[in-house]
């Protein structure tokens, strides 16, 4: 059977809810022809995530891993270009543990690319009506570590992998009067990128859209 791995994260930080599980939680059990989508949730701690997406990759040897997170403040859907080898959090993870720069893995290479069609995703969401973009950081918290753990263990693998980062939920920006999208929009938005990703080998050349 074909498989694709979705992961998303536990609540973190003040939130009780994380879109990023919410809509990947919606997505687990899917299919698309011949693919099952597995949904899975990713601790937020920096001692715990990379081990438990190792554990994921051998149990469910996907030939295609989308790593999902919120990232507060982002106003679109973010398809993530590149996870770099630093972590600096600006903020505890859910052990209390706040690493500042530390590397992702010791005297890895200071980044890896997504190995998804990044630009094809962006098209085929906005083609859909979803705000999205190529993003050019995933940051330096959980997210970047596991995004970063994800491309390191597949590199020179057959198996494509990247991240997405997601909007807050409405109700989560109601406090502070930020950016948001409604849960449904960012499952549909997920289920897009994964039909794209899994039809799409070669990424179209345009621009990406930013000057800096
Ligand atoms: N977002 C955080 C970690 C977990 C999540 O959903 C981040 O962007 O690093």
């Amino acid at each position: 059977m074909r498989t694709v791995l979705l992961t998303g994260f536990e609540p973190f930080d003040q939130d009780t809810v994380n879109p990023s599980w919410e809509a990947v939680r919606l997505l687990d059990g899917t299919s698309h022809g011949d693919v099952r989508i597995v949904g899975r949730q990713l601790p937020c701690a920096f001692a715990l995530a990379p081990a438990r997406l190792h554990q994921l990759l051998e149990e469910f040897e996907p030939e295609l891993v989308i790593a999902v997170g919120l990232g507060p403040g982002r106003a679109d859907i973010c398809i993530e270009r590149v996870a770099i080898n630093i972590n600096d959090a600006r903020i505890p993870d859910n052990l209390g543990a706040q690493p500042i720069d530390t590397p992702v893995v010791p005297d890895g290479p200071a980044a890896y690319f997504s190995t998804l069609p990044i630009k094809t995703m962006v098209r085929a969401l906005k083609e859909a009506g979803i705000a999205s973009s190529v993003s050019h950081t995933a940051g330096t918290f959980v997210c970047n570590q596991v995004f970063y753990c994800l491309q390191h263990v597949l590199a020179g693998s057959a198996v494509r992998a990247g991240f997405i980062h997601v909007p807050a939920l409405p109700e989560q920006a109601e406090q502070c009067g930020g950016p948001s999208m409604a849960l449904s929009i960012q499952t549909e938005g997920l289920r897009i990128a994964v039909i794209t990703a899994l039809d799409t080998f070669h990424d179209v050349r345009e621009s990406g859209g930013q000057i800096s």
